[in-house]
């Protein structure tokens, strides 16, 4: 193989696999349809990679579909369905080999009545989510689904021969948690030996319809933030690659592919590449853009396998400098592999499809909204851009640079304008960060400031208040959509939205809550928003992304020096300030939660680009504060996602990410408090940093771990405000005024009360308004008996 990608995108280039799963969902369309658009979709795919420049004779196309979820569909694979939905296995209207019904796959993706869904969390460093595998002592594996063979044989009989790819056994059992009925202690990566055989028949499976390789992925490698010590981890690998590679190539089981996307396989105490390197699988495929190049010294067990040499980013959106990394494959040729192959460095599923997708302004400065600077053209590489990169990389390879003069040249010319575009360095934007000095990141203490904003905000104890977002109903949307395509007037929508923020200004002093929100009515995403007004931020118009099942996003791309050219909320926020004599909250995004749902720029350290992101928030607030707004919350609901999957790397990302929330939030006035937004209960490794981002009140997930936060916080030295989430908005159920009362009383029993706020677990965007508003009347009640106790 020449060159190849670890994955490619599966949502369909206009979402086609997205809306036919939802059709399916909505019973609009039948099982078999549903097939047949998914058939349609992954024979599109095969053409085009082939298009595109991949060998589609020997593996080097990826077999990376899925209908949900790579990790669901290896729990489908190897029959590891939760006990409550046993009732689904062997269904009458399964396909052929399979134990699940596709209705009975997205089951257990969804749930259903009160058998609650798999859980959903972070895949490695990435925006995308996978469904959590429940393993436990009794947990019963069997090759219950062959989908993966079935598409290997489709593709064949259409003329490529593709790789099917696999979440690899040892990733896939030390990212299960231990199912409910399990032992304590219980350990999913203990079911290692009866997980292999599966994979074993798999493989062979697979090897009887003429697959000549198979890509098992295997990105725990890269991590050392896992429930088993890292040498357990190691033994797993040998263990079970021991076990895999025990068959024939060719008549048992396909050449093997590891792949090891999001990192290097190096830390001071352990090197999995070693351990990979010592296994008899016949390939590897290294990430070269997070990891660093082996040395031929040190993995001599390298020299009879294939390396696959990451070095195109599939993590993100930059065209790749093609001169450099043709260096980077010349020095691994001294690794004395026994095949150099060129791939990228993770699955392309993490990138929009195609930068031709998108449309772009004659010049740049007739660039607006979603038709593009014309320079990001040159300057961006999708996932079929990618593909190519890939593809000329090979040639390069197998031919000598001579054979790519041209396409080397193109990329240079194009890394090189950008290094140094207008837009890209704007000198104001560099003087300023430069002159930065530690009082910028500093502000009074807080016991100076709370007394401050007490005198200044008469707030009674127990302030209620909510998250910032309230239920975005569908005139608001179909009004966004009409604005959007130029169907409703800017002044009309605007006129919308104001009518919408009376009536929840009017709703909330009905409810009697303390200090109100505007409902945020005119955001669609709350960073998107913001990307859009700021200097530095593109926008596509189908660059979407999975994030999660069909759901998908579109993140922004951050490609220039940040700036404000003008102030970007405090409209809206001084137009409902008028309406009350109440506190009004001002509500902000904060910059690492910008950065963590962007692309960012590779051309400098993230933590220079979250410090202008920071500036350009300060100016913000210092703007909403010289309109009257007494109170502003700035969220961060990301700030733990972007921990690095490296232990060793923590202090440095909580250091840049910290300070930067502090340069956004330190210049306001003593009296101005300042508020965050945390959207999760389990602080771990973050508390200390939580407490580093110096907030004056800090709300967060809790209802559903019953306040078990507000002791940790205590305990941790945490004596700000703090707002418990006393429901949760997750579930459409209304919290009675007991539960909500019970609660709070279990917060202001752990911590002194005087720093407590009554306050829903996250934004209510998401929720109706017939759950919204008895919930939240319920919450009032609770917080005036909590308070009858307190005096
Ligand atoms: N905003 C952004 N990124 C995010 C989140 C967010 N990343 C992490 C997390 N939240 C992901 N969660 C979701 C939740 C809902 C949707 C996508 C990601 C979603 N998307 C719509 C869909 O696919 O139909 C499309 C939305 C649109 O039209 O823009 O519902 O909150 N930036
Ligand atoms: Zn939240």
């Amino acid at each position: 193989a020449g060159g190849t990608v670890l994955g490619y995108p599966r949502i369909g280039r206009r979402r086609e696999l997205k809306k036919a799963v939802e059709a399916f969902w909505a019973g609009t369309t039948s099982a078999d349809e549903l097939e047949a658009t998914a058939a349609q979709i992954r024979l599109a795919t095969l053409r085009r990679l082939v298009e595109l420049g991949l060998d589609p004779t020997d593996g080097s196309v990826p077999g990376s579909f899925s209908y949900y979820d790579q990790v669901l569909d290896a729990s489908a694979l190897l029959g590891a369905v939760p006990t409550r939905f046993a009732s689904l296995v062997g269904a009458d209207d399964a396909p052929a080999g399979d134990a699940l019904s596709l209705a009975g796959y997205f089951t257990v993706a969804r749930g259903q009545g009160d058998r609650a869904p798999l859980e959903m969390t972070k895949w490695f460093d990435t925006n995308y989510h996978y469904l959590v595998p429940e393993i436990g002592p009794d947990t019963a594996f069997s090759l219950a689904s062959d989908r993966v063979v079935r598409e290997f044989v489709e593709a064949r009989d259409a003329g490529v021969v593709t790789r099917p790819v696999v979440v690899g056994p040892v990733t896939y059992l030390l990212l299960a948690k231990a199912a409910d009925d399990a032992p304590a202690g219980f350990s999913p990566l203990s079911r290692l030996e009866d997980v292999v055989p599966v994979y074993v028949e798999l493989l062979r499976r697979l090897a009887a319809e003429g697959a000549p390789w198979v890509q098992l992925d295997e990105p725990i490698l890269t991590s050392d933030s896992i429930d088993v010590p890292v040498a357990e981890a190691l033994a797993a690998v040998t263990t079970a690659y021991g076990a895999l590679t025990t068959a024939p190539v060719g008549a048992g089981r396909p050449a093997i592919l590891v792949a090891t996307p999001f990192g290097g396989l190096a830390t001071q105490d352990a090197d999995a590449l070693s351990t990979l390197a010592a296994t008899d699988v016949e390939g590897v495929a290294l990430d070269l853009v997070k990891g660093s190049l082996p040395d031929a010294a040190t993995y001599p067990g390298l020299a009879g396998k294939t390396v696959v040499a990451g070095v195109v980013d599939g993590h993100n959106v930059w065209r790749a400098d093609l001169a450099a990394k043709l260096d980077v494959l010349d020095g691994l040729a001294a690794l004395g592999a026994g095949a150099l192959a060129v791939g990228t460095s993770t699955s392309l599923q993490h990138v929009p499809h195609d930068v031709d997708d998108e449309t772009y302004a004659a010049t740049s400065a007739e660039a607006s909204g979603t038709t593009l600077d014309p320079r990001l053209r040159e300057w961006l590489a999708f996932a079929d851009q990618k593909v190519v990169e890939v593809a000329t990389l090979a040639r390069g390879l197998a031919q000598g640079r001579a054979a790519v003069t041209a396409e080397v040249d193109a990329a240079t010319a194009a890394v090189t304008s950008r290094a140094t575009a207008a837009g890209v360095v704007v000198p104001a934007v560099r003087e300023r960060a430069a002159a930065l000095t530690e009082a910028d990141f500093t502000r009074a203490a807080y016991a100076e400031r709370a007394a401050a904003q007490q005198a200044a905000l008469d707030l009674p104890p127990l302030p209620t208040t909510t998250i910032g977002s309230f239920p975005q109903t569908p005139e608001i949307r179909r009004a966004r959509a009409l604005n959007a395509r130029g169907a409703l007037a800017d002044a009309d929508y605007a006129q919308q939205m104001q009518d919408e923020i009376r009536r929840v200004v009017a709703l909330q002093e009905e409810i009697g809550l303390d200090v109100l929100v505007h409902g945020e009515p005119e955001r669609n995403d709350m960073v998107q928003y913001f990307a859009e007004l700021l200097d530095g931020f593109a926008v596509t118009a189908n660059g979407w992304v999975q994030s999660y099942g069909s759901r998908c996003v579109r993140p922004p791309i951050l490609w220039g020096d940040v700036a404000r050219p003008a102030p970007m909320t405090v409209e809206w926020s001084a137009f409902t300030a008028s309406l009350t004599d109440k506190p009004v909250k001002g509500m902000l995004t904060g910059p690492v939660t910008i950065l963590a749902w962007s692309f960012v720029r590779d051309d400098q350290p993230l933590g220079d680009t979250a410090n202008q992101v920071g500036l350009a928030l300060r100016d913000e607030l210092a703007d909403l504060e010289a309109a009257g707004i007494g109170i502003i919350q700035v969220d961060e609901p990301a700030l733990r996602e972007l921990l690095p999957l490296r232990q060793a790397d923590h202090a440095a990302y909580l250091d840049w990410s910290v300070r930067s929330f502090r340069l956004a939030t330190s210049g306001v006035r003593t009296e101005t408090q300042v508020h965050t937004h945390l959207c999760y209960s389990e602080f771990g490794e973050v508390i200390g940093a939580i407490d580093g981002l110096d907030a004056d009140v800090t709300s967060v997930e809790a209802a559903r771990s019953r306040m078990e936060i507000v002791p940790e916080l205590r305990d941790a030295g945490y004596s700000r405000g703090i707002g418990p989430g006393v429901y949760d908005i997750h579930s459409p159920r209304v919290p009675s005024v007991e539960e909500q009362t019970e609660l709070l009383a279990l917060a202001v029993g752990s911590i002194d009360p005087r720093v407590v706020w009554a306050n829903p677990d996250c934004g209510l965007k998401t929720r109706r308004y017939e759950e919204t508003v008895p919930s939240l009347e319920n919450l009032v009640a609770a917080t005036r008996a909590v308070r009858a106790t307190l005096a």
